[in-house]
């Protein structure tokens, strides 16, 4: 019961609970009218869990010493308040970058959220870092800042990117993967993974979703191990998920280009013209995508051709 978010997750059941959990987020995210309970305002609630997190990044330190790995260690991250024995350690403001993560509340406006994250190793196949849109096997734990512990996963599970709270999503793009060996018996050990920690202010995170282990307007701290990633390609039409972004922004979040309420990287006809992308972007199967009357929109995008 103590995780009832991510910790009673299998592979199999994977996809099916992160997507009844993101359907269940969303609607508490984008659309409160129909939620009778009223919901704080994003940017004044952005504001404080902002407060929050700059003095809480003031005033820990997480075990850099410990950081790289020595060979075949593994190493979990401890954050600890710096006092004491530990009044010298750098903290953790120091140390993180920062990126913006956009919101789109009820009215859809977008308020953008200020993610902080380390990588205290970053893994060594840097080609395959996750986007947003991918698939990520990760070994994780989840902190309040008050350092209650509400989730943790030593054996790594598979995460569907896309279907997570968005500051965990824009989070895990920043860790590369390493390489991993399977010995005689099976066994899978994993190389050079990229490790680090991601925190985020409670508008993307769960909000006020009323989850029993993480108190509404939660801020939150993932402690983070990035094993292995996989190129997903969700609606299965031969375009990767990350390409099914025409407008070329990065974030395939707001394409939808039949306007269909069906997101293109979900959606097995982009266009809507009734011919399946499948058989619509290579019908000559060259490898190049058709633009049959040649206007610079490839014919899976083109429902005029
Ligand atoms: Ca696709
Ligand atoms: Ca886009
Ligand atoms: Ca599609
Ligand atoms: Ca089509």
């Amino acid at each position: 019961m103590r995780t009832k978010i991510i910790s009673m997750l299998n592979f199999s059941k994977l996809y099916f609970i992160l997507v009844t959990l993101i359907f269940f987020l969303s609607s508490c995210d984008s659309d409160n009218n129909s939620v009778a309970v009223e919901i704080n305002d994003y940017s004044e609630q952005l504001a404080t869990d902002n407060a929050l997190l700059v003095d809480y990044l003031s005033t820990h330190f997480y075990n850099y010493q410990d950081f790289p790995r020595s060979e075949n260690k593994i190493v979990s991250i401890e954050i600890d308040t710096i006092s004491g024995d530990n009044a010298n350690k750098i903290p953790l403001i120091d140390q993180v970058q920062q990126i913006s993560v956009p919101l789109t509340d009820a009215n859809n406006a977008i308020i953008n959220h200020t993610l902080y994250y380390i990588v205290a190793q970053q893994g060594s196949e840097l080609e395959r870092k996750p986007t947003i849109v991918d698939s990520t096997y990760v070994a994780y734990k989840g902190e309040l800042l008050s350092g209650y512990k509400f989730d943790e996963r030593v054996s790594p599970v598979w995460f569907d990117n896309a279907s997570v709270v968005s500051g965990f999503r824009y989070g895990l793009q920043h860790f590369a993967p390493g390489t991993y060996s399977v010995n005689e018996s099976g066994i899978i050990r994993f190389q050079d993974f990229g490790q680090g920690i991601i925190f985020m202010p409670s508008g993307i995170g769960y909000y006020a979703s009323g989850l029993a282990a993480i108190p509404n307007y939660s801020p939150l701290v993932f402690s983070v191990s990035v094993y292995t990633t996989n190129e997903s390609d969700h609606d299965n039409d031969g375009i990767l998920s990350k390409n099914e972004d025409p407008d070329g922004d990065g974030n395939p979040f707001n394409d939808d280009t039949d306007s269909d309420g069906i997101l293109n990287f979900n959606d097995i006809d982009d266009d809507g013209d009734g011919i399946l992308t499948y058989n619509e972007y290579d019908k000559d199967k060259d490898g190049v995508v058709d633009d049959t009357d040649n206007d610079g929109t490839p014919d899976y995008l083109d429902s005029d051709s």
